[in-house]
């Protein structure tokens, strides 16, 4: 009975593994928000990738009454100046869509940025585009 779930379970992790895998996968907490961020390109792409951004509030509810922006930079390098990119997101339903024109294959900065009555609460994580 215990090896049967078991042996069930693994399956589980494994399909929901491969389910995971077609997008590139942020979740963070910032401030009272779960913030859970997909990148359509997995690893994302020189040139244009999709970035959703959906946002839930401490009671795990939708938040849509938010202005999200998308900052991505890449620092000063030999033969290349700092890049600095910044877009403003469009609320589809409850995920907010920007596209991100990544102009070069390395790690980029990328800060999501949430404002709400007034209030900024950013979320920052790596990008290594290839
Ligand atoms: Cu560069």
């Amino acid at each position: 009975m215990m090896k049967k779930f078991a042996v069930f379970s693994l399956i589980m992790l494994l399909i929901a593994g491969i389910a995971y895998a077609k997008d590139y996968e942020v979740k963070k907490k910032a401030g009272e928000y779960d913030v859970e961020i997909k990148i359509d390109k997995n690893p994302p792409v020189v040139g244009d990738n999709n970035i959703t951004v959906e946002i839930k509030d401490a009671s795990g509810k939708y938040v849509t009454d938010a202005k999200v922006k998308v900052e991505y930079s890449m620092p000063a390098m030999p033969g290349m100046p700092a890049s600095n990119y910044k877009t403003d997101t469009e609320l589809k339903g409850y995920e907010y869509k920007a596209k991100m024109n990544l102009s070069m294959s390395g790690a980029w900065n990328v800060a999501v940025k949430i404002t709400r009555s007034g209030k900024t609460t950013t979320v920052k994580f790596n990008a290594d585009a290839h």
